[in-house]
């Protein structure tokens, strides 16, 4: 497998196509957890169903601008009892000396879910629970592990996140509308993510999963029409000087934008962008301080020359004033 050595806003692995990076620093070496990009040719119609994954792959790096070792298959589809298709964005986390590693799948009905394997190195292989976790639904599980050790799922994705099909509580399908026309319109508050604490186990929710709220300057629910701030997928969090920051995709604007809290599970104040739009449809990140930088990982279709469904991780060095502002990266690649 071909490999290539870090450099900012440069592919760090180009041997196979690799999205959705959730980069962590365990003990004392970078691990990257991204989507493995197959791809298909199916129509972009909204549903996701271009974006075909089967398994993942872990990259490891000394330093940040060390080769990006490819550590091999850790998960595949066929080894999950639960799992039908779509392994789309993952993540993990540490415990006790024990990995965790967090991803969404379609289940038998298609409905997507998290499930969550578990190992004895960052690296992988991983063991897959029998199930997925109970209570989980929708796309894109993030997990953040507060300095007290209590750590919290964060999940959600609108369109083929499904998203849309969860407004009563329940599943609800609703064929025949095109993506986002099932969700709330114009001044409706826009859907949210949501999130739970984890039991000490890591592998269960402590509670059922609940909406992240979002609010704009004054105080007010994000409103559907406001896509340029409102929550797409792509959940993650980060803290910096004892504040909460959840940072997430705009999706159909293609943003990377960050909210402010006081706790875990918000509220969150908007704040800002992170990044302006890549090449390609998505945008999907991680924030991570690695020796001292914090860096932005995140995703474009450098390599396929734009093709959406096939995409290459890359990470930036982020600037993150005092306050907790975060200046916008424009990607040298658009
Ligand atoms: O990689 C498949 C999906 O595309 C992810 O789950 C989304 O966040 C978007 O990047």
């Amino acid at each position: 497998m071909r490999h290539s050595v870090a450099q900012p806003n440069t592919p760090l692995v180009t041997g196979i196509y690799t999205a959705d990076p959730s980069a962590h620093v365990f003990d004392g070496k970078i691990y990257v957890y991204p989507s493995h990009d197959l791809g298909n040719d199916k129509e972009d119609d909204g549903s996701g169903d271009h974006f075909w994954m089967e398994d993942y792959h872990v990259f490891s790096l000394e330093s940040l601008d060390a080769e990006a070792v490819d550590e091999g298959e850790v998960l595949h589809v066929k080894d999950v009892p639960w799992a039908s298709e779509q392994m789309w964005a993952p993540d993990a986390a540490t415990k006790n000396g024990t990995y965790y590693f967090y991803f969404p799948a379609k289940d038998k009905d298609g409905i997507f879910r998290i499930g969550v394997a578990v190992g004895d190195s960052p690296a992988g292989p991983f063991t897959p629970e029998p199930d997925y976790m109970a209570g989980t639904f929708t796309i894109d599980p993030a997990v953040f592990v507060d300095d007290d050790g209590r750590a919290y799922l964060y999940v959600g994705g609108l369109w083929g996140g499904q998203l849309e099909k969860w407004q009563t509580g329940e599943f609800v399908d609703a064929p025949g509308l095109s993506a986002g026309e099932d969700g709330p319109q114009g001044d409706e508050p826009a859907l949210l993510p949501y999130a739970a604490e984890l039991n000490e186990d890591m592998v269960s929710l402590a509670e059922p999963l609940r909406t992240i709220e979002i609010r704009d300057e004054n105080g007010e629910p994000l409103k559907a029409s406001d896509t340029d701030r409102r929550f797409f997928e792509g959940s993650w969090v980060h803290k910096f000087n004892g504040k909460y920051y959840f940072s997430y995709s705009t999706g159909d604007t293609h943003y990377l934008v960050y909210a402010e809290g006081e706790t875990p599970l918000g509220p969150f104040t908007y704040k800002g962008r992170i990044l302006e739009p890549v090449l390609g449809w998505t945008t999907h990140h991680s924030i991570v301080e690695i020796d001292g930088t914090w860096c932005l990982f995140y995703h474009d279709s450098e390599l396929s020359g734009g093709k959406t469904q096939l995409r290459n991780i890359k990470y930036t060095p982020l600037e993150i004033a005092e306050d907790g502002t975060i200046t916008t990266v424009t990607p040298a690649v658009q």
